[in-house]
């Protein structure tokens, strides 16, 4: 039987090829032009990075190796009793472009569960920060700790090939990937539960596991699995995504890349809105003593925050322009097995009432919800009320995208990423300014 490591190394032979006709022979094509409002504007929308592994429509959303989310959801194994498959499946997935089926994803699964186990000095790094930091500078750094055990970097040192880089990426990857939900909840216990800790059991898959470290009945292990799984890619712009990339482009390691990309993650008009999100309507909440507020006086609340010149988050969006499949995913789940919770109420009268008003507000180019709008919402439902910790479950989903990405960087042998910058000067002379 062939392993996935094998797998994909057939799929990189057959893909090299593709990349070096176009490099070789279409080098020259014009692919996109570049605006002065671009270039000022974090150049938004530049065509200007590469990846198979996820495209994000503006009025679709995304699709992972060309299929939508449902699509995935319902093309992935599931484990027995779980109506959500099984994340190492989706790994499979953005890895090969195949679906596995259940002998690959169980390959998979005993692959992360070998390679699960947490190195002493990792607790002791976490232990040494004080309880008052944000559970998402600990995940950092407990990622960044990890450094130490970098396969590509003892195999560069000794003098690797270039064309077998993604080799020693792809163990560095599964080795952080399976670590990830263990460092998470000890993160989580230590902050949130007196250090209190629940171990892991190597039977399990990552979302059921995940949900026993953090000591939460079912069906909290298919909440871990939809949310690593919705959360895990969105094209290679964004700045986690494109955090990862960048860093992995000098041959930093894993460890290094994925630090940094949990770093931009943790930034509010990223991935920390889902954890602004709770914060907001906890104020809403606390105002109201916890009565569902009227459409009125929510409209009310959406404005003063407005107002006073913040943004409402979990809404708008760089490239959606429509509602984040994300969302609805994450909306019907909350339908089924939490419609008459509180917050699951408030979030919703929010659906209502906030486009049009981010509409007539003006500014916002997407006046919709994104998926932050929605991931709190549930995670507060099963107990996990430390709105603080929400983004180091973003943070988990997305290191299986961007690892992936950056082993297919590495198989293809993307260079060193080296934009070039101009003046402000040089901008007026281009603008006829001068
Ligand atoms: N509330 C109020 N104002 C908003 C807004 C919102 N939700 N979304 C956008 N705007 C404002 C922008 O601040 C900007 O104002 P400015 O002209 O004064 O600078 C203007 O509308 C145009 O912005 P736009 O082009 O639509 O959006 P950007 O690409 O600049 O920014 C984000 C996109 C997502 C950063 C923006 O919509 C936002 O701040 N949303 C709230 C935070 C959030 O939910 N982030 C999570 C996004 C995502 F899903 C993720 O990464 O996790």
């Amino acid at each position: 039987k062939k392993t996935l490591k094998q797998t994909l190394s057939e799929k990189i032979d057959k893909q090299r090829p593709r990349t070096k006709k176009l490099l070789k022979e279409y080098g020259d094509v014009v692919v996109d032009q570049v605006t002065i409002a671009q270039v000022i504007g974090g150049m938004r929308g530049i065509k200007s990075l590469v990846t198979d592994i996820s495209y994000l429509d503006p009025e679709e959303g995304i699709r992972y190796r060309g299929y939508t989310l449902e699509e995935v959801i319902e093309g992935l194994p599931k484990p027995k009793g779980g109506d959500m498959p099984y994340v190492e499946g989706l790994f499979y997935l953005l890895l090969t472009g195949d679906f596995p089926n259940q002998e690959e994803v169980q390959q998979v699964v005993d692959e992360f569960s070998k390679r699960r186990i947490v190195p002493r000095f990792v607790y002791d790094v976490i232990d040494s920060f004080p309880t008052s930091s944000h559970p998402m500078a600990i995940f950092s750094t407990a990622i960044l700790t990890l450094n130490r055990e970098s396969v590509f970097n003892r195999q560069y040192q000794a003098g690797l090939s270039k064309k077998d880089y993604w080799e020693a990426t792809y163990e560095d990857a599964l080795n952080l990937l399976a670590k990830l939900p263990e460092i998470a909840a000890y993160i989580y216990n230590k902050l949130y539960r007196k250090g209190e800790r629940i171990l892991s059991d190597p039977n399990l898959d990552m979302g059921a596991n995940f949900a026993q470290m953090m000591g939460i009945e079912k069906p909290y292990d298919d909440v871990s699995r939809l949310h690593f799984i919705i959360h895990s890619d969105h094209e290679s712009g964004n700045v986690s995504a494109h955090t990862g990339h960048l860093v992995a482009s000098s041959l930093s390691d894993i460890y290094l890349s994925i630090s940094a990309m949990i770093n931009g993650l943790a930034g509010p008009l990223h991935g920390l809105a889902n954890q602004e999100v709770l914060r907001w309507l906890q104020e809403v909440m606390n105002k109201m003593d916890n009565k569902l507020p009227s459409t009125e006086e929510m409209e009310q609340f959406v404005w003063n925050t407005l107002n006073s010149g913040q943004v409402i988050p979990g809404f708008g969006h760089a490239v959606l322009r429509k509602t984040d499949p994300r969302y609805k995913l994450q909306r019907e789940f909350s339908q089924k097995h939490l419609p008459d919770d509180p917050i699951f109420k408030y979030a919703d009268l929010l659906y209502k009432v906030v486009p049009p008003i981010l509409q007539k507000h003006g500014k916002a180019k997407n006046p919709w919800p994104n998926v932050d709008a929605q991931s709190g919402v549930i995670q507060w439902h099963y107990g996990v009320k430390d709105y603080d910790f929400y983004t180091v479950l973003f943070g988990i989903g997305r290191s299986i995208g961007i690892c992936a990405n950056i082993i297919w960087d590495r198989a293809l042998g993307y260079p060193l990423e080296r934009p070039k910058s101009v003046t402000t000067d040089m901008l007026e002379k281009i603008a006829g300014i001068k």
